[in-house]
């Protein structure tokens, strides 16, 4: 029976195992093969003058990355990897991967990423590429456990809509029958009605479509959001619950992933909760001072002023008590001081990671705020109709997937946290 390469040691005394051919190096009366599969890699063997025909007769047609399946005797061994080595009895070709290959998985020729994503399922051969989602899968995995030992109710809303949610822009029209429809931008709107519905505490993690026009290494065309929306709750609540769950994300994959981490090679501390609490003004200051560009109170914070305020905080902060103005129409407002809001941004020193706030729950404040962003309130009636019959205080975020296994890996292009990302000139594969 066939087991995992990592599980193969010299007290197997004989082991069965498969997987892909990762090198194949040929010194004459000696033949050394790198097997591959998820779990790692092992050294087969082949000693010419001992070998069965059949083995050297397979071997000597191997192609790299080919499928095989091997079967002999485990021998330890210092200089071979994991410190064993299996001497085949049996070998037999699964699989034959065609020559030459379209990507380099050993990586003695670095590829550039468009041939990478080109050549994805090759690309995720590789050990350090695929440690990126075995990151990502505990990262989503660890997520839905802590959610839901709070106490938090998974939800799914709809990704095919009528309206925006967050601004006119940035929206993907689908052909939907005979209605107008879009690709949802954010599950926004669902997640606050389903307060009204008295689910009071709420999570997603699920697509969302911005069709950003240009091309950068943090925005992607479909990106996975973590959304939370929770009753009875202000901002500062809801903050304590990022700040709590992005700890406990570190802390799991520093537990789980260690392999992958050292795959990757990179250093990966814990962040220390709370995080510092920086208000909007100060931020602003802080960037006036730090960069050329001119910069005022009002201004929404560009990529060059997220940057020099994030070399300033050196750590996750948040951004707090935003202008009302800048934030979307669904941001409540202070009391005492409407022109800002409790509206926040949670970032990490490299860029934004999430956006939240307590939410406008009065109806007729919140259309009043809907028409004061110069959009139609007979197009949200839908969304509107539930502030009418009983909607709680709330307050929520939303947090990008790919964005926190960036900046959390030091990967350098967004891309690189997404198996097929979707951008301005990729749609495949
Ligand atoms: P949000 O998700 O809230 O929109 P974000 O991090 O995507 O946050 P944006 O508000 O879209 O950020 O933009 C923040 C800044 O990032 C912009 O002011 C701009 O400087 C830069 N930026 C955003 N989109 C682009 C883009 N498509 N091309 C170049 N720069 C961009
Ligand atoms: P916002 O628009 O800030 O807020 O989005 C929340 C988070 O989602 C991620 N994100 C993206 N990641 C990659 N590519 C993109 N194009 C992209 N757009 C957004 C970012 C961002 O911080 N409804 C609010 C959330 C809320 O208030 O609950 C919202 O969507 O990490």
């Amino acid at each position: 029976m066939r087991i995992p390469i990592s599980d193969v040691t010299p007290e197997c005394g004989r082991a069965e195992i498969a997987g892909w051919v990762h090198e194949v190096r040929d010194l004459g009366g000696l033949t050394f093969l790198l097997i591959r599969d998820r779990t790692g890699i092992i050294q087969v063997t082949i000693v010419k003058k001992k070998a069965p025909a059949e083995v050297l007769e397979a071997v000597k047609a191997v192609s790299r990355e080919s499928v095989v399946r091997v079967a002999g005797t485990v021998k330890a061994i210092d200089k071979a990897p994991g410190g064993r080595e299996l001497n085949p009895e049996t070998f037999a070709i699964v699989s034959v991967a065609e020559s030459p290959l379209p990507l380099d998985v050993v990586e003695k020729v670095p590829a550039d990423l468009d041939t990478r994503l080109d050549a994805r399922f090759l690309d995720v051969r590789k050990p350090r590429v695929a440690a990126v989602f075995k990151v990502r899968s505990t990262v989503t995995s660890a997520t839905y456990d802590f959610l839901s030992q709070r106490g938090f109710f998974n939800i799914a809303t709809p990704k095919v809509v009528a309206a925006a949610t967050e601004g006119g822009t940035e929206l993907f029209p689908i052909a939907y029958f005979e209605k107008e429809a879009f690709l949802n931008q954010s599950p926004q709107l669902y997640k606050q009605m389903m307060m009204a519905a008295g689910f009071e505490k709420v999570f997603e993690v699920g697509p969302i479509f911005r069709a950003e026009e240009h091309n950068t290494v943090r925005h992607l065309n479909e990106a996975t959001s973590i959304d939370v929306e929770v009753s009875f709750a202000d901002h500062n609540d809801v903050m304590v619950l990022l700040e709590d769950l992005v700890r406990h994300l570190y802390a799991a994959v520093d537990e789980r992933c260690s392999d992958a981490i050292a795959d990757l090679g990179v250093e990966f501390e814990v962040p220390k909760t709370p995080f510092p609490r920086l208000p909007y003004a100060e931020a602003i200051e802080i960037a006036a001072a730090r960069i050329d560009e001119p910069i005022a109170y009002g201004d929404d914070l560009g990529t060059v002023s997220e940057k020099a305020i994030g070399e300033e905080m050196g750590e996750h902060y948040f951004i707090t008590d935003w202008p009302t103005e800048i934030k979307p129409y669904y941001a409540m407002p202070y009391e005492d001081d409407p022109a800002i809001c409790k509206a926040f941004d949670m970032m990490h020193p490299r860029m934004e990671l999430s956006s939240g706030a307590q939410r406008v729950h009065q109806h007729d404040l919140l259309v009043e705020q809907i028409a004061a962003k110069g959009l139609n309130p007979d197009g949200f009636e839908f969304y509107l109709k539930p502030f009418r019959y009983g909607m709680p205080p709330h307050a929520g975020w939303g947090m990008g997937m790919e964005r926190l296994i960036m900046t959390m890996l030091g990967l350098q292009n967004i891309r690189e946290a997404v198996l097929f990302p979707r951008d301005r000139h990729r749609v495949v594969p």
